[in-house]
């Protein structure tokens, strides 16, 4: 029987809405401080997906100034289509967690372009879109709240009230309403995206309710369990092309000692799901489960980058903004050139390009050229909290900021020109490293057990490879920067211009842990 692996999409794709046309499946995602925002992924088989594009790719749709701290920015979308359209619509969050409104954009294609936004003025987050059969659209979000809406001018016609909220647990949220079999039914998470999140479901014959619980609400949840996958929620309800039923929800990875760490973010899970007395089943979420009927795998995208396009392609992310001034691919033939905006990654305002991190165990090369300049590789959680292998004037170093806490921890002299870096991420081996007062990596453990969810490893590769640093890799996890994003690994400057000839990213398959292999880009 044809198995497929969870998460589907992997790496810090949290919040999953998906829709179906047809054949063909498309999925969004959260993208939080990140430029460009609302990754929008393709699939014929809900298994293998592949990022066709961004929603919000132009700064004008988005907004995104260096006053939105990290994990505040564009929360939660939710896809469909109707008459003809695609439809997203997002939230907006800014300092302090304080929504700040919705925006609708719509497409004639999924690969964009998509309009300029529409603004809805309701509260909360987490907005959901559901037409009735007169035409009348239904806008509900967190809270739970519903409200009716005229979707080309984001005008508020009725509403909102507040209207079925889950079976009691904190946070009642994430709400889809969809209409099956002459019901609609009011899909909503409950118990916050953490570990007691749960997914809650009730129907009623109008959008208006009264709403008739599920007798065995919450329907989904790992909570208080074992299982490898933990914090499943923010589901989504999809028909496959073949009549089965599937819920697409995010899902964390967590690893290491209580209380455990995960460094990816909440990524993208499939589950089956069968109806029981008019009501869905599903989970628990497994790594494997019996594939739905369509099996469509992408060619795979390629692990290197050479920088020989015109253009970024959709995954590389950047904090907030990549001005036009910061970068360019024409510059120098072939390579990937940046140009300092800010002097530091501790605060907003640099130039970084990256990507997500979506293997427990992978590893990532670039051919740097620092030229005058100050750059690197960096692994980034937020301004807080991150590690990065940054060459300058003859020399490299290790730097690892974590909290209120800044330091090198090593440096090695290094030749003029080009040169390669390494980072790779280790689940096996797991040894806290300590730093001595003077500076230097000593490894070994510090009287705790190796206790983290992975080790991160600095190289320099020449003629031979220097091994630079090993550092402990809880420090970029959420349990320890808090937040609703995941690790990203990118390239960046603060001083002058540097210049990037590749990109490797490779998961690293043979280290007998299984990395979740999805069927997204790696
Ligand atoms: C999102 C909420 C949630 O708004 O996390 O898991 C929040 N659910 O629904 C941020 O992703």
């Amino acid at each position: 029987m044809q198995m497929y692996d969870n998460p589907v999409i992997s790496g810090f794709y949290p919040d999953p809405s998906v829709c179906r046309v047809g054949d063909d499946y498309y999925a969004v995602s959260s993208s939080f401080e990140y430029f460009p925002g609302v990754p929008l992924f393709h699939s014929r088989d809900l298994v293998h997906w592949r990022q066709v594009g961004n929603v919000l790719d132009r700064p004008g749709q988005l907004g995104l100034t260096d006053d939105i701290p990290s994990s505040r920015g564009i929360y939660a979308p939710t896809i469909r289509h109707h008459d003809g359209l695609f439809y997203v619509i997002t939230s907006r969050v800014g300092a302090g967690g304080v929504p700040a409104g919705h925006l609708i954009v719509t497409s004639e294609r999924p690969e964009g372009p998509w309009s300029d936004p529409v603004h809805v003025d309701l509260p909360g987050v987490d907005p959901d879109l559901a037409w009735d059969d007169d035409g009348a659209c239904w806008c509900s979000t967190s809270g739970v709240r519903m409200a009716r809406i005229d979707p080309s001018t984001g005008a508020v016609l009725e509403g909102p009230w507040r209207t079925w909220s889950g079976s009691g647990g904190q946070y009642p949220e994430s709400p889809h309403l969809h209409r099956i079999d002459g019901w609609w039914y009011l899909l909503v998470s409950e118990g916050g995206t953490g570990d007691g999140h749960a997914v809650s479901i009730a129907r009623s014959r109008s959008p208006r309710g009264p709403f008739e619980p599920c007798p065995s609400n919450p329907f989904l949840s790992h909570r208080s369990t074992d299982l490898p996958i933990q914090s499943t929620g923010h589901a989504d309800l999809v028909q496959a092309a073949d009549g089965t039923w599937w819920l697409v929800l995010l899902g964390t990875r967590p690893r290491g000692a209580f209380p455990r760490f995960h460094v990816m973010g909440r990524e993208t899970f499939l589950a089956p799901v069968r109806w029981e007395d008019g009501w869905p089943v599903a989970g628990p979420v497994q790594a494997q489960h019996p594939a739905p009927a369509a099996w469509h795998p992408w060619a795979p995208e390629p692990a290197r980058d050479d920088f020989d396009s015109a253009a970024l392609s959709p995954g590389w992310i950047s904090p907030r903004s990549l001005p036009d001034t910061s970068w360019s691919l024409g510059e120098r033939r072939g390579w990937l050139t940046l140009r300092a905006a800010g002097p530091s990654l501790d605060r907003p305002g640099y130039t970084f390009v990256g990507r997500r991190q979506q293997h427990l165990d992978c590893r990532v090369s670039v051919r740097i050229d620092p030229g005058t300049g100050r750059g690197g590789l960096c692994v980034r959680m937020d301004e807080a909290h991150h590690y990065e292998l940054e060459v300058s004037g003859g020399e490299a170093s290790v730097v690892a900021r974590i909290g209120p806490l800044r330091q090198t921890v090593a440096r090695r002299p290094v030749p003029p020109g080009p040169l390669t870096l390494v980072i790779e991420t280790r689940t096996t081996g797991v040894l806290p490293p300590s730093v001595t007062s003077a500076g230097e990596l000593e490894q070994g453990p510090l009287g705790t057990e190796a206790a983290g969810p992975d080790t991160l490893a600095f190289s320099i590769v020449g003629t031979d490879t220097a091994l630079l640093a090993e550092l402990d890799g809880r420090y970029l996890s959420t349990q320890l920067s808090t937040g609703f994003t995941g690790r990203v690994i990118g390239m960046y400057a603060i001083e002058g211009s540097v210049a990037f000839d590749w990109f490797d990213y490779t998961p690293a398959t043979l280290t007998g842990q299984s990395s979740g292999t999805g069927g997204v880009a790696r």
